[in-house]
């Protein structure tokens, strides 16, 4: 993470005005870089979310740059007549140059965000209340993007969420094992392999390609303090053509169990049905009208799926030596995959009921 007065150095070179007061870093997001700084504007406190994208991670950071500015723009356009609009949409602050990004002496890539007040990120759900807020807000995200107009968003990373390809690339990283830990993984890969007909289940299924978000981390919607409602959906780094259940099934992931990502004592890690029936009907309630049939009747399987390969994900990281996801301790991919597949083992038993509630319920 580049030190602070480094990242008080950059604040100051985008359009905002004032005084630089305060600068601190902010959140618990695995990839980019994230600072809250604030200014004095007139004798007011006023804060900006201040972020350096993760270039080993995101190749082409102009293109990132460009879709998010594409996105934004579109989605604040038919947000104009909203109530509370300014807090609905993240509003990207220019640098002094006039471009959407900075690039420092170092040649890292910056943004800048308005901060939105009075709301937070969560990263353990803690009511079925906020499951269901959570889903209507990415519904409708979806929802809002669906006459996004040509061309199509650029891929900031490509196969994202081709499950098929996370697997080859898990079973190569088992083949590699970069740095001798595949014994302390024996479990965990022997849960993958046995689980190998996972992977292809939504890429098989002949389903709409649309503009999707790709990380519907329960932390990246903000909720309002007061109301509990959603208010915006952040980290829009990876929105790029997907599909629509990549974006339910990573709901499913982070918000129908209560316990953290990282969680030790895999007993409190599994899927809360209550919480799913909340998921289910927030993201119907503004998605429902669009999806087709065929991403209906997957609704009840995409948790499944994305639990899988997150878990594949983490794991390979894990065998790698720790080289994409951010780390705070040793074995941290390792517990955060035990998390991965213990849902992926409660969502086995449990799906015949869920898969009950989508044929009630969609
Ligand atoms: P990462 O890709 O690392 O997850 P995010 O874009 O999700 O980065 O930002 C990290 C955290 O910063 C979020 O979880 C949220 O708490 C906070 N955050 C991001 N953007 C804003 C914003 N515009 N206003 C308020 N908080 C924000
Ligand atoms: C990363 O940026 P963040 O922390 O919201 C990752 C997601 C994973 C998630 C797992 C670009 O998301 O794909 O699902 O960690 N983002 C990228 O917690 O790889
Ligand atoms: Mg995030």
């Amino acid at each position: 993470m580049p030190n602070r007065s480094h990242a008080a150095a950059v604040a100051v070179r985008f359009q905002i005005d004032g005084e630089l007061t305060a600068i601190t870093a902010h959140g618990s997001g695995h990839i980019n870089d994230t600072w809250c700084a604030a200014f004095s504007q007139a004798d007011l406190p006023v804060r900006y979310i201040l972020q350096r994208i993760n270039t080993h991670i995101f190749r082409n950071p102009i293109a990132l740059m460009e879709n998010v500015q594409r996105v934004t723009s579109h989605l604040a356009a038919k947000s104009a007549a909203v109530p509370d609009r300014e807090r609905r949409v993240l509003r990207l602050i220019p640098a002094r140059d006039g471009r959407a990004w900075h690039v420092d002496a170092q040649g890292g890539y910056w943004r800048a965000y308005r901060f939105i007040e009075g709301a937070h990120a969560y990263d353990a759900v803690e009511s079925a209340q906020q499951a269901y807020q959570a889903a209507k807000a990415f519904g409708l995200f979806q929802h809002m993007l669906v006459d996004l107009p040509a061309p199509r968003l650029r891929d900031t990373i490509p196969d994202f969420h081709n499950t098929p390809k996370r697997f080859a690339a898990f079973a190569q990283a088992v083949i590699e094992d970069a740095v001798g830990r595949a014994t302390q993984a024996r479990a965990e890969i022997d849960f993958a392999f046995a689980h190998q007909s996972i992977p292809a289940v939504l890429l098989d299924a002949n389903l709409p390609q649309r503009v999707t978000h790709n990380d519907t981390k329960f932390n990246n919607v903000l909720l309002d303090d007061e109301t509990g409602e959603a208010v915006c959906v952040i980290d829009l780094d990876t929105v790029m053509p997907g599909l629509s259940l990549y974006d339910f099934g990573d709901m499913v992931r982070t918000t129908t169990s209560r316990a953290m990502e990282d969680e030790q004592d895999l007993s409190k890690v599994g899927l809360q049905f209550p919480m799913f029936e909340a998921l289910l009907r927030g993201y119907l309630s503004s998605a429902g009208n669009f999806l087709t049939k065929a991403e209906k009747q997957h609704l009840g399987v995409a948790g499944k799926v994305i639990a899988f390969e997150q878990g594949i994900r983490f794991l390979a990281d894990y065998l790698a030596g720790d080289t994409y996801y951010k780390i705070h301790r040793d074995g941290h991919n390792l517990d955060r995959c035990r998390t991965q597949f213990k849902l992926v083992e409660s969502i086995e038993e449990q799906e015949e009921a869920m898969t009950r509630l989508v044929i009630e319920l969609a």
